[in-house]
């Protein structure tokens, strides 16, 4: 079932197997509410001020870097959500045919998930970072040595990705339209296909994203990819979102239609997710085109997220262009400040408040969790009712197994990630009329909660 009627990361598939149900009658309104933050209390991080409308803020890490403590530290601070730069791809899990190696993509993974923040995985099938065995490959052999690796690498990391780059720049630049040659292409034009095919196999609870750049605006190129996503939609082929890498400088600057472009796809029915911004510059230009993307994301209610391509500039694939939020020195950058205050005064932000005036007080609320629970992972479905009056905003609060933890949650705000959690409503779920109900929904890792939440609400 597709939730059509919240605004991103709701497409979620239904529980297959329906374990447990649990309910717990209301816990008492609270007299002031918690769930809107006035402009005084404006959040103070890229990934508290995301999360004030659902969205996350994430960063490509490197896993050589996470014994820098200044790295670590803003990283740790800052961001939600993680993009391993280099250590999932082809090259790197298997550097001999059917020898696999997730040693350096694993730190990343349990660094992300030790820090509770979730994990994009990047990427599984891409003409570029072949292994040598790979670069010498075609035909079924190669069609079959990519489905093995999405298979097994997918498989590995099964339960701990929100989103795969299942596809990755696969068509050409220019005005051709056309694919990207490539060895993968010239194995027949289904390999993307079967790519997303074999991906959703692996892994049903991630999300699988086609990823490229130079598509950030309307242009040939994209064109192509839309045209791609609008067959795959009309044919089932699962493909949950698209990624637009947004690598932006003074030759390719920001488009005046990208957020236009954003939303055309949103319109297909995927998520739309930046993927590895960065920005050519520095000082007020830099900045001023960082507030443009943020802005743009938040008008666009599909779009779940933005990731910058590295931390520090000094941490950047092109690092002497400054790309990035923080200086070498792990200082904020004005790109940063630009950033943070378009996130926080987006269009999407909950209400603010007159502080002399305290906010109505709601009704009180119940919470119900339908659990579908695997070896080893789970994904729970929580729903909130209101009582007799409506509920201005909620928290629900549960308690997970020893050894449990969230690894993705949508439709709300994640407060921890293991022991006792709460998750509050994104700002576009906050009221619930009188007698009506919503719903959020996690993902994790162990056995899932059999405890009883409880649900407050304001
Ligand atoms: O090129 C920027 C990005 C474009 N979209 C796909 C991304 O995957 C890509 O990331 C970059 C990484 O940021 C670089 O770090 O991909 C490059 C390779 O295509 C990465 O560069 C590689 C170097 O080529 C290797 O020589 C080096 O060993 O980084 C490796 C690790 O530092």
């Amino acid at each position: 079932m597709r939730q059509a009627s919240v605004p991103h990361g709701a497409t979620r598939r239904s529980p297959l197997r329906v374990a447990t149900t649990l309910i717990a009658t209301g816990v008492v309104a609270a007299a002031t509410a918690v769930a809107f933050a006035s402009a005084a209390d404006a959040a103070t991080t890229l990934g508290a001020s995301a999360a004030q409308s659902g969205r996350y803020f994430g960063t490509a890490i490197a896993a050589g870097k996470l014994g820098d403590s200044v790295y670590t530290t803003v990283a740790n601070r800052e961001f939600t959500m993680v993009t391993a730069e280099n250590e999932m791809k082809i090259d790197a899990t298997e550097p001999n045919q059917n020898q696999f190696t997730y040693t350096n993509g694993d730190r990343i993974a349990s660094w992300a998930t030790g820090n509770g923040k979730r994990l994009r995985g990047h990427t599984l099938a891409w003409h570029s970072q072949q292994p040598g065995w790979m670069q010498s490959m075609s035909g079924t052999a190669l069609r079959n040595a990519m489905i093995n690796h999405i298979t097994r690498v997918a498989t590995h990391y099964k339960g701990q990705i929100y989103a795969w780059d299942v596809v990755n720049e696969a068509f050409a630049d220019g005005n051709s339209g056309a694919r990207r040659d490539s060895n993968l292409q010239r194995t027949g034009n289904d390999w993307i296909e079967v790519a997303f095919r074999t991906a959703r196999a692996a892994d049903p609870g991630a999300k699988l994203c086609y990823n490229d750049y130079n598509t950030d605006g309307q242009n040939a190129k994209s064109n192509a990819v839309y045209a791609m996503v609008q067959d795959f939609r009309s044919r089932g082929v699962p493909i949950d979102c698209v990624g637009f890498q947004s690598h932006f400088n003074s030759q390719s600057p920001v488009p005046g239609d990208y957020q236009a472009n954003l939303q055309r796809f949103a319109d297909l029915g995927v998520d739309v997710q930046i993927t590895e911004l960065d920005i050519e510059g520095s000082g007020s230009a830099q900045a001023a085109s960082y507030s443009t993307v943020v802005k743009a994301c938040l008008a666009v209610s599909r779009c779940a997220g933005i990731t910058v391509w590295g931390v520090r500039d000094t941490d950047s694939w092109r690092a002497s262009a400054t790309p990035l939020l923080f200086d070498g020195n792990g200082n904020k950058k004005p790109a940063y400040t630009a950033t943070l205050d378009a996130l926080n005064g987006g269009p999407t932000n909950p209400p603010t408040s007159d502080p002399t005036t305290p906010p109505p007080t709601g009704g009180a609320c119940s919470a119900s969790t339908t659990l579908n629970q695997w070896t080893g992972g789970f994904t729970a479905t929580v729903r909130i009712s209101a009582g007799s009056a409506a509920v201005n905003g909620w928290a629900v609060t549960l308690t997970l197994p020893a050894g449990a933890s969230v690894t993705n949650t949508w439709n709300a705000v994640a407060g921890g990630g293991s022991g006792t959690v709460r998750f509050a409503n994104a700002s576009y779920n906050a009221r619930i009329p009188a007698g009506g109900s919503t719903e959020f929904g996690f993902q994790g890792t162990g056995t899932g909660p059999s405890a009883t939440p409880s649900c407050a609400a304001s």
